[in-house]
């Protein structure tokens, strides 16, 4: 089926296209809605995966999904969090990532995880929600090429890599994105079988 994705971030766009391989996402941009940026005040990822799931519901009143995600370091007090896209600032992810690199000089607690809280709405007033994460480390620099944001500095002990360094389809599968992405589609009925499932 069709489903809406309250983003404007064209690499977390590829990721959800590829979790919910077999039905088709359309973004804002694609029905020339332009500037999508919902006010972002809720105080947790929930409430503001909410808050961008409502605002695109009400502009195209068919379902949608929202995600609000970030990184948590733990020797940060679990910053940048739900700031994560505005840490520092206006930046390229390149820069934010060297001022958290310089943030986490000298400490030896390098805990951290991505967080994904992810909003399936059918409308304003019925959704379904998923938070998930995934642990790991930050590096004391950066490392592979692949992915966006913070990949680059966060290692995964369990895999050896840092997440710029896995292939799309494994860090698809690890994720906290796909491990959210994943709860969700298990609620969508088969296209072609529109009577089967919550919908
Ligand atoms: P939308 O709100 O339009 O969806 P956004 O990028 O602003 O796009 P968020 O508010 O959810 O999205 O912020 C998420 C930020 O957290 C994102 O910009 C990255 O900096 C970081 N992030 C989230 N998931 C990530 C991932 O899988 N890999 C690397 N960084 C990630």
């Amino acid at each position: 089926m069709t489903l809406w994705f309250a983003t404007g971030n064209a690499c977390k766009r590829a990721e959800l296209a590829d979790i919910l391989a077999g039905h088709a996402l359309k973004i804002p941009s694609d029905a020339g809605i332009r500037d999508f940026e919902p006010e972002e005040a809720g105080g947790s990822f929930f409430e503001n995966a909410l808050i961008k799931g409502r605002a695109l519901y009400r502009l195209v009143k068919e379902p949608v999904i929202a995600d609000d995600s970030g990184l948590c370091v733990d020797a940060l007090q679990g910053r940048p969090g739900i700031y994560s896209s505005r840490y520092g600032g206006d930046m390229t992810a390149q820069e934010r990532n060297a001022l958290l690199l310089g943030r986490m000089a000298g400490a030896q607690e390098r805990r951290a995880r991505f967080v994904c809280a992810m909003v399936l709405l059918l409308s304003e007033e019925r959704f379904y929600m998923a938070q998930e994460t995934l642990e790991g480390e930050i590096m004391q620099e950066e490392r592979g090429e692949g992915g966006f944001g913070y990949d680059p500095i966060f290692y995964i002990p369990a895999l050896g890599r840092t997440a710029a360094e896995l292939p799309a389809e494994l860090k698809n599968r690890v994720s906290h994105r796909g491990k959210a992405g994943k709860i969700l589609q298990s609620l969508i009925p088969a296209a072609g079988c529109p009577h089967r499932g919550i919908l």
